[in-house]
């Protein structure tokens, strides 16, 4: 499949609509690949299933019969363990068939539960070991420009991956270089594995410290499908006219979409009942339901 960019002419009721459709497939995949392991990184697969259904259905320009293509932008998911939501996503955009997602986790699968470029057709890198992402993804950018190449590079990152100082160096490194055609995205879920991130290690104010080192800067709900999409309309324009890059900072909830999983205290790697997968199918497509009736 080749996603049909630019879509900015459309109308953000029916780009809305898109997203909202493929995000509620996205979720379901998630949970499908969840319950085949009994537990797994669901509440962050669930929670960024809005920032991945936009990029891939309204944002992105890529093959998806050709995930090796030139001009593609290119996706860098620096939180490995992010990965069985990137897999829904890549499903999505007709990557990886939906059926193989079942393998996800399982011996000789394609779909290993830390993403890895090696084995997964459209993973870029293999993430991981956090605060990597930006590195690479600053020298992917240079590289490409080099190139006259005019690929988008998008690295998503985890709130805890601030706490890397690699990240703050290439964050400097970016906008020195004036590398307008990258986009950084945070995952801010408040949430590391240790804990709260607040109590982890205090990055707030995070847009302060973007806006120090240059880049232009917006913070949104991670889970408002008109505030994505405004958010990456704004950060393509500003490409063009101000030469910075760009970082959309995104407040997520932990198991958005799915109430049982969105109240879990232990919420980094969640293990779900097998009883109780069907009832986070249900929640999830009666919220999804609701809200089409708004
Ligand atoms: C460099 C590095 N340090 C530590 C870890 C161990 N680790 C794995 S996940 C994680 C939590 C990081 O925070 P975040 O990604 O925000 O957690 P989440 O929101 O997924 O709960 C940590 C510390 C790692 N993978 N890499
Ligand atoms: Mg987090």
């Amino acid at each position: 499949m080749t996603s049909t960019l630019p879509q900015t002419t459309a109308p953000t009721a029916r780009r809305r609509e898109r997203i909202a459709a493929a995000a509620q497939r996205m979720r379901h995949h998630v949970l499908n690949m969840g319950e085949a392991q009994g537990q797994g990184y669901v509440g962050q697969a669930l929670g960024c299933a809005d920032i991945l259904a936009t990029l891939y259905t309204d944002v992105m320009n890529y093959r998806g019969d050709d995930p090796e293509w030139t001009e593609r932008d290119r996706f860098l998911l620096s939180a490995g363990h992010y990965a069985i939501g990137f897999y829904s996503a890549l499903a999505e955009a007709g990557v990886i068939p939906i059926e193989e997602l079942d393998t996800y986790g399982s011996d000789d699968s394609r779909l290993p539960m830390s993403g890895m470029s090696t084995y997964t057709p459209g993973m870029e890198i293999s993430g991981g070991s956090l605060g990597h992402g930006l590195t690479v993804a600053v020298g992917m950018a240079l590289g490409l420009r080099m190139q006259g190449n005019d690929a988008k590079v998008i690295n998503f990152l985890s709130d805890g991956e601030l706490d890397e100082g690699s990240t703050w160096e290439a964050a400097m490194g970016a906008s020195h270089h004036q590398l307008g055609r990258l986009i950084a995205i945070v995952d801010i879920n408040a949430l590391q594995a240790d804990g709260p991130t607040a109590g982890v290690l205090r990055t707030e104010p995070v847009a302060d410290k973007w806006t120090a080192c240059g880049w232009f800067v917006q913070r949104i709900d991670g889970n408002d499908i008109d505030a994505l999409i405004a958010a990456f309309d704004a950060a393509t324009a500003a490409a063009e006219a101000v030469a910075a890059p760009s970082v959309i900072l995104c407040d997520t909830t932990v198991g958005c979409g799915v109430p049982l999983l969105e109240q879990r205290e232990k919420a980094h790697f969640m293990r779900i009942e097998a009883h109780e997968w069907q009832i986070c199918r249900d929640q999830l497509t009666v919220g999804y339901l609701e809200g089409q009736d708004q």
